[in-house]
């Protein structure tokens, strides 16, 4: 069995790649970080004794996601989990004030990168006659929050997409599930903040958010199910957020 996940050198990713590795999946893992993804594939290769090929490229480059989805030798193409997680927020500003270059960054990432994946792996599934694409949504995707405005708008496109290739692969054998955290304890913040681990840090206190493993475990239910069944869209949020905007803290 193997599993493909991109940005798997840090947070949700890293976490996933561990779990499946952990269940004697052999991994294809991405990302832009060349010393992450040399120690994520040293350490999860002797750990759980599984096979790793690491890819380094930007999602956000075609060229690069051709290229490398190319690379990839053929004893490798059986891929039955493609777990489109690469992502990021970057700042947090009203409309009016918003930096164009943050609104490219994510557009880039979270539309277009999760595009070119789907766009350049589909066709293997599809020639394979099998598959599982699990799209790394938000609450972000399903509610606006203030100043959340264009990350908002990224992650309400994963929905839409979604839904799509849903439709398309439909006839594919190839199944398509969402999932939608909460808040998640990870670099997320420290991405969006650029750095401001202060800031980043204030995000959680005072309450518990989800750890990585939680939706690593969830991704991995997910693409266990029995083959006739498929798991369209999972939200998944901290015991104390109730939404984007309503969390209890001490
Ligand atoms: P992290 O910042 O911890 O990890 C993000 C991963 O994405 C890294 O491995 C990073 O690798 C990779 N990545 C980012 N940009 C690119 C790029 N252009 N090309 C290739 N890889 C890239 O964040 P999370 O683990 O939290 O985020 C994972 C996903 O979960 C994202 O889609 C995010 O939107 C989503 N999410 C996160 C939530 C949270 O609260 N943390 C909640 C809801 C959804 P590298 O830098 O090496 O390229
Ligand atoms: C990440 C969670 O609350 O910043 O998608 O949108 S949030």
């Amino acid at each position: 069995m193997i599993a493909f996940i991109t940005g798997a050198t840090a947070g949700i990713g890293k976490a996933t790649a561990s779990l499946f590795a952990k269940n004697g999946y052999d991994i294809i893992i991405t990302g832009r970080r060349q010393d992450r993804l040399d120690a994520v594939s040293a350490e999860l290769s002797k750990a759980y004794n599984i096979k790793v090929l690491a890819l380094h490229f930007d999602v956000r480059n075609l060229p690069e996601v051709v290229n490398a989805i190319r690379s990839i030798p053929d004893e490798w193409k059986q891929i039955n989990v493609l777990v489109n997680n690469a992502g990021l927020a970057v700042g947090l500003n009203n409309i009016q004030e918003g930096v164009v270059d943050d609104w490219e960054r994510m557009i880039d990432t979270n539309i277009k990168g999760l595009l070119y994946m789907t766009r350049n792996i589909a066709p293997i599934m599809i020639s394979n006659g099998f598959g599982h694409i699990i799209n790394i949504g938000s609450i972000a995707g399903k509610e606006v929050y203030a100043n959340g405005n264009v990350y908002c708008a990224t992650k309400h496109a994963v929905d839409a997409l979604n839904k799509g290739m849903r439709i398309d692969l439909l006839p594919h054998n190839i199944k398509v599930t969402a999932i939608n955290p909460g808040m998640v304890d990870t670099e997320f913040s420290v991405v969006r903040f650029k750095g401001d681990d202060e800031r980043a840090k204030s995000v959680y206190k005072g309450m518990q958010p989800l750890k990585a493993e939680d939706i690593a475990e969830t991704i991995y239910w997910v693409a266990s199910r029995p083959a006739h069944v498929n798991i369209n869209d999972i939200i998944i949020m901290p015991a104390v957020q109730a939404n984007s905007t309503t969390t209890i803290r001490k």
